[in-house]
C-alpha cells in the first residue's frame, strides 16, 4: 500500500512520455562528479551521457523477454534484491515503468549489448544471454556504491526539496545513459592454480563471480601439478587418496637448504562439487577450462601409480616448488590411463577446450630409459621432442575424436605442434607469434606482464611473492597483438589471460589482493578498443570500482595507480613493457 501511494506521489515526476522531458528530475545537477557516475571498467564502447535518472524502489519490475529469467534473477540480487520479476504484460503501455531484458538478434555482435538508462525504463538488449549479461554487470556498476546512495538522497532532496516526499538511500538512482558496447577480444581469461595450495569452493565461486564483474569469459583452472592432484577421478581414487596430499610444504623460499614445515597439506573437489561448480559459472556465462598437466608437472599422480613413470621412484608428492625431472613414461599403460582420465574430466566440463599443459617437460628420463627409447624407437621418433609432440598429439587425437579442443603452454610447439592446439604463450609472446604464423590460435599470457603472481609493487613492501615485477600500468598497457604480425596473422589471437600461480599465495585473500585491480587492466585490454583506452581516466573510474570490491568483502592492492609517478607513467606510456 505505502510502495502504492509512493508510485502515485511520482508519477508526475517520472512518468513522462517522452524521455528526459520532465523539468525537474532531469534538471537534476551532476550529484557526483561525471567520470564517477559513470565509471564502468572497463570503458564500453560508446557511451552517451544524459541528464536525469531512473529511480529502483521496491516497486519497480523486471520484465524478462526470451527466456531471460536466469540473468533477471541476477540483475534483481544486485538491484537490493527487488521483489519479484515480472511476468511480461501483454499490453505494451504496462512497461512504462521497469526495467526490461531482450534478446535483439540485429546487434553486430556476438557479445555486444545496448543499454539504455532513461527516466521511466530501463533497457537492456543484446545479441546473445551472455550480452545481456554484460549489459547488466555494466548496469550494475552504475549503480551508486552503498556509501555514495546517501550523499544522493541527501542531494536530491534540498535541489528537488519536495514536500511530499523525502529520497532515502534504499532508492536508488541511476544516471542516464545509452550505451553501445562489445569485445574487442573473444577469449578474456583468468587461471587459478590450486595444486600448490588449494581453496575452497566457496571462494572459487567467489573468484568466477570476479571474473564476471570484469565481462570476463573464461576461467582456467590449473587442477594438477607435481604438488597435488586436486580433481576426483572415479576410476583413480588413489590420485586423490595419494596425489592429493603432501608431507608438508617449503617455507619461504628455503630451497637450499630445504626447509620445511612439517605439515601435512592437502584437498580435492569431488565431482560434485566440481558439477555444481561448472553449473555456477555457466550462470554467469564463465566457461571452466581444465587443466591436466602432462607428461610434465606429474610427480602428484605418479605417488599414486608409480608404474606409469620410467622406474625412476619411488615417487612422492613433491613439497618444494620448481620443475622436475619426474615424468610419465611413453607406454601404452599410461595412455590409457591419461584417455580414462581425461574421459571423465570432459564429461565433467561442457566447454570445447580442455588444456593438457605441456610445460616444462625435462627429457631426461625418457633419454636415460632403455624402455623410452625403444617406444621412440617403434614409433618413428628422432629424439625426446619428437616423443613430447606425439604424447600431445595422440592425446589430442583423442579429444577431438570425443568432440573437444586441446591447449597447451607454448613448449607443445616443440617437436611439432597437434594438429589442431591452440597455443597459451607464456614464456614472452614468441610462441604465440611463431604458433599464429604457423595458423594456430593463440591465447596470449606471457610471464613479463600478465603473471599476477609476480610483485605488483616495491618487493621490500609487499608480501612475499614469486618474483618479477609487473605493476598495474604495465598491464593496462599490454597489448595483445604483436606488431610483428601480419594482418591476416592477427585473426589467431583469440585474447589474453592472466596467470595465479598459488606458490607463494596460500590464501583466498592472497589470492584477490594480487589480481585486484590488475584484472581490472586487463578486462579493459580485452574488452575495451585500443584507442579508446586511457590511463588517467582509467585511474579516475577505478575508485567505483573499489567500492564493489568494499562491498563484496573482496581484498586488493590499493596504492598503485595513484602513487605512481606521473613522469614514470608518460615514459612507460610511451614505451610500454612488453
Ligand atoms: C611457470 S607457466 C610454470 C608454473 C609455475 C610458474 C610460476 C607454466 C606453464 N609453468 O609451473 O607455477 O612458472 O610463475
Amino acid at each position: 500500500m505505502k510502495n502504492l501511494f509512493f508510485l502515485f506521489l511520482f508519477l508526475p515526476f517520472l512518468a513522462c512520455k517522452t524521455d528526459y522531458d520532465n523539468p525537474r528530475i532531469n534538471q537534476l545537477k551532476d550529484i557526483k562528479n561525471k567520470d564517477e557516475a559513470y565509471a564502468v571498467i572497463p570503458k564500453p564502447v560508446s557511451l552517451q551521457q544524459y541528464k536525469g535518472r531512473f529511480l529502483v524502489n521496491d516497486s519497480t519490475r523486471i520484465y524478462a523477454y526470451d527466456s531471460l529469467q536466469n540473468e533477471a534473477g541476477i540483475l534483481k540480487k544486485y538491484l537490493d534484491d527487488l521483489p519479484e520479476i515480472a511476468s511480461i504484460p501483454e499490453e505494451p503501455e504496462a512497461l512504462k515503468y521497469g526495467i526490461i531484458l531482450k534478446i535483439n538478434d540485429s546487434l553486430p555482435q556476438e557479445e555486444g549489448y545496448t543499454l539504455s538508462i532513461q527516466t521511466h525504463t530501463i533497457k537492456i538488449e543484446g545479441k546473445s544471454p551472455a550480452a545481456v549479461f554484460y549489459g547488466i554487470q555494466t548496469l550494475r556498476q552504475l549503480i551508486p556504491s552503498a556509501k555514495n546512495r546517501k550523499q544522493i538522497a541527501k542531494a536530491v532532496n534540498e535541489e528537488l526539496a519536495l514536500k511530499s516526499h523525502q529520497f532515502s538511500e534504499a532508492e536508488m538512482l541511476l544516471p542516464a545513459v545509452e550505451i553501445t558496447d562489445y569485445p574487442q577480444f573473444a577469449y578474456r581469461g583468468m587461471h587459478l592454480d590450486v595444486s600448490r595450495h588449494m581453496f575452497p569452493v566457496s571462494f572459487i565461486k567467489k573468484y568466477i563471480d570476479l571474473i564476471a564483474l570484469h565481462k570476463m569469459n573464461t576461467f582456467h583452472w590449473h587442477l594438477t601439478d607435481d604438488q597435488g592432484w586436486r580433481i576426483e577421478i572415479k576410476k583413480y581414487p588413489k590420485l586423490t587418496e595419494i596425489g592429493a596430499k603432501r608431507k608438508e610444504t617449503m617455507i619461504g623460499k628455503n630451497f637450499d637448504p630445504y626447509k620445511g614445515d612439517e605439515k601435512e597439506y592437502g584437498g580435492f573437489y569431488t565431482q560434485d562439487q566440481v558439477k555444481e561448480i561448472v553449473a555456477y559459472a555457466k550462470r554467469k556465462h564463465i566457461t571452466i577450462i581444465p587443466e591436466i598437466e602432462l607428461p610434465g608437472h606429474s610427480r602428484a599422480a605418479l605417488a599414486a601409480y608409480p608404474e606409469l613413470g620410467n622406474g625412476t621412484g619411488p615417487y612422492t608428492v613433491a613439497t618444494k616448488w620448481g620443475v622436475f625431472d619426474q615424468v610419465y613414461a611413453p607406454k601404452e599403460a599410461t595412455f590409457t590411463f591419461l584417455e580414462n582420465v581425461l574421459d571423465e574430466v570432459a564429461n565433467l566440463f561442457p566447454g570445447k577446450y580442455i588444456h593438457i599443459g605441456g610445460d616444462e617437460v625435462p627429457k631426461k628420463e625418457w633419454e636415460e630409459s632403455k624402455q623410452a627409447q625403444q617406444f621412440m624407437k617403434e614409433h618413428n621418433l628422432k629424439d625426446a621432442n619428437a616423443l613430447q609432440s606425439y604424447f600431445v598429439q595422440r592425446i589430442e587425437k583423442f579429444l577431438n575424436q570425443k568432440g573437444k579442443q586441446i591447449i597447451g603452454w607454448d613448449e607443445i610447439l616443440e617437436g611439432g605442434i597437434a594438429p589442431n592446439a591452440t597455443i597459451m604463450s607464456w614464456r614472452g609472446t614468441e610462441g604465440g607469434i611463431e604458433a599464429a604464423k604457423q595458423q594456430h590460435n593463440v591465447i596470449m599470457t606471457p610471464n613479463g606482464v600478465l603473471y599476477f603472481d609476480h610483485y605488483q609493487d616495491n618487493p621490500e613492501t609487499e608480501p612475499l611473492a614469486i618474483g618479477g615485477h609487473t605493476s598495474v600500468f604495465d598491464v593496462y598497457h599490454f597489448n595483445p597483438i604483436p606488431d610483428s604480425l601480419a594482418k591476416e596473422e592477427r585473426k589467431y589471437i583469440l585474447g589474453a589471460q592472466a596467470n595465479v600461480w598459488t606458490e607463494y599465495i596460500d590464501t583466498s585473500e592472497k589470492v584477490e589482493y594480487m589480481v585486484l585491480p590488475r584484472m581490472s587492466a586487463l578486462a579493459e585490454v580485452l574488452w575495451t578498443p585500443a584507442d579508446e583506452k586511457d590511463w588517467f581516466n582509467f585511474l579516475k573510474r577505478l575508485p567505483a570500482l573499489e567500492s564493489i570490491f568494499d562491498d563484496l568483502d573482496y581484498t586488493y592492492f590499493q596504492k598503485t595507480p595513484t602513487d605512481i609517478n606521473l613522469k614514470k607513467a608518460e615514459e612507460l606510456q610511451k614505451n610500454p613493457k612488453s
